[in-house]
């Protein structure tokens, strides 16, 4: 054979080994995925960079502000079984706290959250939920979740 039919020879069988390899590796992923799933869906509230400086005029008493350059997204709608996993993108540590949440749910609080780490929260309970940062009150947000 010509040295040139050999180096194509070469690429396509290397192509296919890629291939085959890549949808063996996606099998497993998803193998992987479904086994560590709940029975919802999985949104992120981050809190932005920043976020811990307050609106100018705002002052401690005044409600929290909800806009998304604080929480992001501060309005969200799920449904009961999906999972909120709050991630802290500021640099200094937030909270993720529940202040008012449906008759027969649990009040969450994440606690104080350092930069680049998470808390994740699955709400089991219909209803309209608001939330703040404890160390920083100006910040809040509000999560409807539909039965
Ligand atoms: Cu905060």
């Amino acid at each position: 054979m010509r040295p040139v039919y050999v180096a194509v020879a070469f690429v396509v069988a290397i192509a296919v080994v890629a291939v085959a390899v890549m949808l063996l590796w996606g099998q497993l992923i998803g193998a992987t995925v479904v086994a560590g799933q709940t029975s919802g869906k999985t949104y992120t509230i981050r809190s932005m960079k920043g976020s811990y400086l307050p609106p100018e005029g705002w002052k401690v008493g005044d409600p929290p502000v909800i806009d998304d350059k604080y929480y992001n997204p501060a309005r969200l709608s799920i449904s009961v079984g999906d999972t909120v996993v709050y991630v802290n993108e500021d640099e200094v540590p937030h909270t993720f706290t529940a202040s008012m949440v449906p008759s027969g749910a649990s009040k969450f609080d994440s606690g104080p959250v350092n930069p680049g780490d998470s808390y994740r929260y699955t709400f089991r309970v219909s209803g309209t939920y608001t939330y703040y940062c404890m160390l920083h009150p100006h910040k809040g947000g509000i999560i409807e979740v539909s039965p």
